[in-house]
């Protein structure tokens, strides 16, 4: 059976993206509707070897299509996802808009693919945010292995994570600095070329961005664990595709870092790249860009508790930490649920 699908949001880097990931895995369509606000309409976007013109999402005709993939800011997915959802379309929202809704399951399918039985409810599916996904699906094996009671991470963020113009900014500030120039910064508050910034999204009461907080609420929702510890520190970097991670757990039953080495190699989604040796690790830039694997390496038992294991995990952001994962979304229903 062949699908009509709608991607909104289709001339940004995740949309863009999406339709990249759906013609490479070769998802059964039948239509593919780019869909965009009225200023980006007209825009041409790439499908396989097919351009598409992008189309008003306020002309469009919902009743067309039987999948969304919505990844155009919250605001959009607040006005679109519920009316398509009401013409029986299954949405797959890459935002954070529907992602702490009881109602709306919250998927990474290496990790929780049963969450998809609800879906019905709403016909609305939600995207994990990226630094949540590529952290649970490194952790999904310890955590059903030996349960795993507190995570500490340190994420290093590349700037596509903001989007276009974060990647002009870092550009053109590399570009001034090495010319002598002065290096201005407008997408982000502090030059972020030469620099990491400590401050991802909006700051919370209580001292942790939206971005960290994500990271706790979403792996509650995810691991279906609502005492699992978390205690995230978000940054930015001066990378263009892939976020890594800092990662040190606590679990409840002590494992070795063989035991662990061990199981990620044997789970989906995972590579592992750990070698006690020049560049025996992997990295955003030379591993992890372009690829939808999640890779980890530097896998070690902390020397400062007894049940502590750390690791360092990578992925590209706009694959696996937002289209892929949507795609994903999309071919475990049609494999599983439709
Ligand atoms: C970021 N995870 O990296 C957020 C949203 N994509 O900026």
């Amino acid at each position: 059976q062949k699908y009509d699908v709608a991607v909104l949001g289709a001339t940004g880097a995740v949309g863009k993206t999406m339709l990249e990931v759906l013609a490479q895995r070769e998802f059964p369509i039948n239509n593919i509707y780019a869909l965009s606000s009225e200023r980006s309409a007209g825009t041409t976007v790439e499908f396989g070897r097919r351009e598409l013109i992008a189309q008003n999402v306020d002309d469009f005709d919902w009743s067309q299509v039987q999948i969304g993939l919505f990844s155009a800011g919250g605001s959009v997915s607040e006005k679109w996802a519920p009316v398509a959802a009401e013409h029986g379309v299954v949405v797959i929202d890459n935002t954070s808009q529907f992602r702490y809704d009881d109602e709306i399951p919250l998927v990474v399918p290496e990790v929780n693919a049963d969450a998809l039985y609800g879906f019905r409810k709403r016909n609305i599916i939600a995207n994990p945010n990226c630094s949540t996904i590529q952290m649970l699906v490194a952790l999904k094996p310890i955590y059903d292995a030996v349960g795993i009671e507190r995570i500490n991470v340190a994420t290093y963020q590349a700037v596509s994570g903001s989007g276009a113009q974060a990647m002009e900014e870092l550009a053109k500030q590399t570009a001034a600095l090495l010319n002598f120039k002065e290096a201005k910064a407008e997408v982000y508050p502090k030059q972020i070329a030469f620099n990491v910034l400590p401050h991802i999204d909006v700051f919370q009461d209580n001292g942790y961005t939206k971005e960290e907080m994500k990271m706790v609420w979403e792996t509650r929702k995810i691991f279906g664990d609502a005492n699992i510890q978390v205690n995230p520190t978000a940054v930015r970097v001066p990378v263009f595709y892939g976020h890594s991670e800092a990662i040190h757990i606590e679990t409840r039953e002590k494992i070795s870092a063989e035991q662990a080495r061990e199981l990620l190699a044997k789970a989906p989604g995972v590579v592992v790249m750990d070698e006690r040796a020049n560049g025996g690790y992997p990295t955003a830039v030379t591993d992890a860009a372009g690829k939808d694997d999640v890779f980890v390496g530097r896998i070690r038992e902390d020397i400062s508790h007894p049940r502590g294991l750390n690791l360092w995990v990578v992925s590209d952001n706009v694959r696996k930490g937002a289209a892929t994962n949507s795609v994903q979304i999309a071919e475990t229903l049609v494999r599983e649920h439709f």
